[in-house]
């Protein structure tokens, strides 16, 4: 028996992708993805919303080999709380070829800190989507950013596009870079030139160092999944949002799979079919490269440069 049951209707991921027909270029980075477990050895947190299935580093280094990224970005996930230790063994299990991004509580010690930083955690994340967590006091993320500063790291946010107004000027306030997970959640049926994308461009504009990863158009399409129509179609719907921000913020962009995927109840993406998405929102060669290479590097391994 299983030692912890996933919750009813998870979708398990997808065991074997299709090679995606775009290659990436050398030196791509997967900037978002997670290891689940497994819990038998890394038992998911009393307080998670959700039990996924379990996915190893192995797992993830296999994807990642499959896929043609180089390295890796692995974001510690709700359902482990602020035990990282899955994640940092991931990272200290990689050679080098994966960098983290950690939750930590207020109060968090500069010897833990430290430590962190040592096995290649360069972030915190910040987590506002209410299904996910219960409300941390914004005082409590100050503090951790605070610690954090002192490292040159920076903080990964996520958040519903309705919360953005209400977080705006917190989130402006913070003392270190943001990274925004997911285009901050636009609701892609509304027009990608009107005032709730425009609010949110506005907020990367507000701050040089605010990135944005252009990721999740599985999460984001209210169209459905791709059809396999002969070019490999992408989440069209989700493309003019990604697509509008790689052109205005080219060098502030991140892309990743968001492998294993958590919570998707309706498709499960083919992780393939998902790398074909990038050519859609990064025209050229040179976007692209910035997108999936220069980018990354420059965040998470600034001392290979
Ligand atoms: C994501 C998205 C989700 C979950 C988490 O940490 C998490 O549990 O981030 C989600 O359910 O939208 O980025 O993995």
């Amino acid at each position: 028996m299983a030692a912890f049951e996933k919750t009813p209707g998870w979708l398990d991921w997808c065991a074997e992708p299709s090679r995606p027909a775009f290659r990436l270029p050398e030196g791509a980075v997967d900037a978002h993805c997670h290891v689940f477990g497994p819990g038998a050895r890394f038992p998911y947190a009393p307080e998670r919303k959700y039990t996924p299935c379990d996915a190893s580093k192995e797992q993830l280094f296999a994807l990642r080999d499959r896929l043609g990224f180089t390295r890796s970005v692995v974001v510690q996930a709700t359902c482990h709380g602020a035990d990282n230790t899955a994640m940092v063994d991931a990272l200290r299990a990689s050679g080098g070829r994966a960098r983290g991004v950690a939750t930590l509580r207020p109060g968090v010690s500069d010897a833990e800190v430290a430590e962190l930083h040592a096995a290649g955690v360069r972030g915190v994340r910040f987590n506002f989507v209410k299904r996910l967590v219960d409300a941390a006091p914004l005082e409590d993320l100050r503090d951790v950013a605070e610690r954090i500063a002192p490292y040159g790291w920076h903080a990964v946010v996520y958040f519903e596009a309705a919360d953005l107004p209400g977080l705006r000027d917190f989130l402006l306030s913070v003392p270190v870079p943001l990274v925004v997970d997911h285009m901050g959640r636009p609701d892609v049926t509304r027009d990608p030139e009107g005032p709730a994308f425009g609010a949110f461009l506005d907020f990367l504009r507000a701050r040089p160092d605010i990135w944005c990863k252009v990721t999740c158009p599985e999460r984001l399409t209210a169209a459905g999944p791709p059809a396999l129509d002969g070019e490999r179609a992408a989440y069209r719907d989700v493309v003019p949002f990604a697509r509008r921000v790689v052109e205005e913020f080219p060098d502030r962009v991140l892309w990743g799979t968001d492998w294993p995927h958590p919570n998707l109840t309706g498709h499960m993406p083919d992780d393939g079919l998902l790398v074909d998405f990038v050519p859609h929102i990064a025209p050229t060669a040179e976007l692209r490269h910035r997108l999936l290479v220069a980018n990354p590097a420059r965040l998470y391994w600034p001392e290979a440069r």
